[in-house]
């Protein structure tokens, strides 16, 4: 399970941090409070803040960091049953992820749709509108086009229901990056046995880690990097992870972090 946190090291603020988080930052936007944001009353009314933070999220502008690499290290592997994944950046894919492997919970920049006649909009004509500063209009009916991204009140997608056979097998429970506080996605980390060790790796301690603690869960708190960093060298996978790594790199060529 993963979260805005694992993304911060790629240079995207995540949302509840105190001073670096998305919810502190949003004054330029006039915005009634923040969670309007993500809110389809407030869109309707008035796009234009949304989609200037889309902007300044445009995926093209990050990159994956060794995070995203080690989930990817443990798909290769054969040991990733699913990544459960919060975040709408989409580098889980771009490091190498198959879609097979994801369930992304909250939806996702890489596509977009007609809020009123539903089409599916070009990820390309979604984003030339985005980064022109315009709002993204449909091509046939003209109504607004939002990515797919799940708003609050919006249902999940469909493969958030592929919980109901993952967590029952589960062998262990990686929980990274995040507060633990958007359900239903949340309520996820208590649907794994009881024999199954539970690991946090975050700022916190968040979610039932605190407030339900079970014997076998382990917290490594601090940076995710470095927890990951740790977590690697106990595997003895330091060397493989930096090949991987140097070569996603260079695929990726030069850019943000
Ligand atoms: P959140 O509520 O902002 O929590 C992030 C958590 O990660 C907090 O507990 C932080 O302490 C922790 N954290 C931040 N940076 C680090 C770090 N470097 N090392 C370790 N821990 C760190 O974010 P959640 O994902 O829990 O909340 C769910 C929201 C946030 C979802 O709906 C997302 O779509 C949304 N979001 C996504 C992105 C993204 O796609 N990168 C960015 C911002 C918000």
């Amino acid at each position: 399970m993963a979260g805005a946190g694992i993304s911060t090291p790629s240079g995207i603020p995540d949302f509840r941090s105190p001073g670096s988080g998305l919810y502190s930052n949003l004054k330029q936007y006039n915005l009634p409070y923040p969670e309007a944001i993500f809110e389809l009353t407030f869109f309707f009314q008035n796009p234009k803040p949304f989609f200037t933070l889309a902007k300044e999220l445009y995926p093209g502008n990050f990159k994956p960091n060794m995070t995203h690499y080690f989930l990817r290290l443990l798909h290769d592997k054969g040991l990733l049953l699913r990544l459960y994944t919060q975040n709408i950046d989409g580098l889980e894919r771009v490091s190498g992820i198959p879609a097979s492997k994801l369930v992304e919970a909250h939806g996702t920049f890489a596509s977009a749709t007609c809020t009123v006649c539903l089409r599916a909009c070009p990820g390309e004509d979604f984003w030339a509108a985005v980064l022109a500063d315009r709002v993204p209009c449909c091509r046939v009916c003209t109504g607004i086009v939002k990515p797919d991204v799940v708003f609050f009140g919006e249902p999940l997608p469909e493969r958030f229901l592929l919980h109901v056979v993952d967590f029952p097998v589960a062998d262990l429970l990686l929980v990274l990056g995040t507060s633990l506080e958007v359900e239903p996605f949340a309520s996820l980390s208590e649907y794994v046995r009881h024999s199954v060790p539970r690991v946090l790796i975050n700022q916190a301690v968040v979610g039932t880690f605190a407030w339900q603690p079970r014997g076998r869960d382990v917290v490594q708190l601090g940076d995710v990097v470095h927890g990951v960093e740790k977590l690697v060298t106990l595997l003895g996978w330091t060397e493989e992870m930096q090949d991987l790594m140097r070569r996603e790199r260079e695929k990726l060529g030069a850019g943000k972090s």
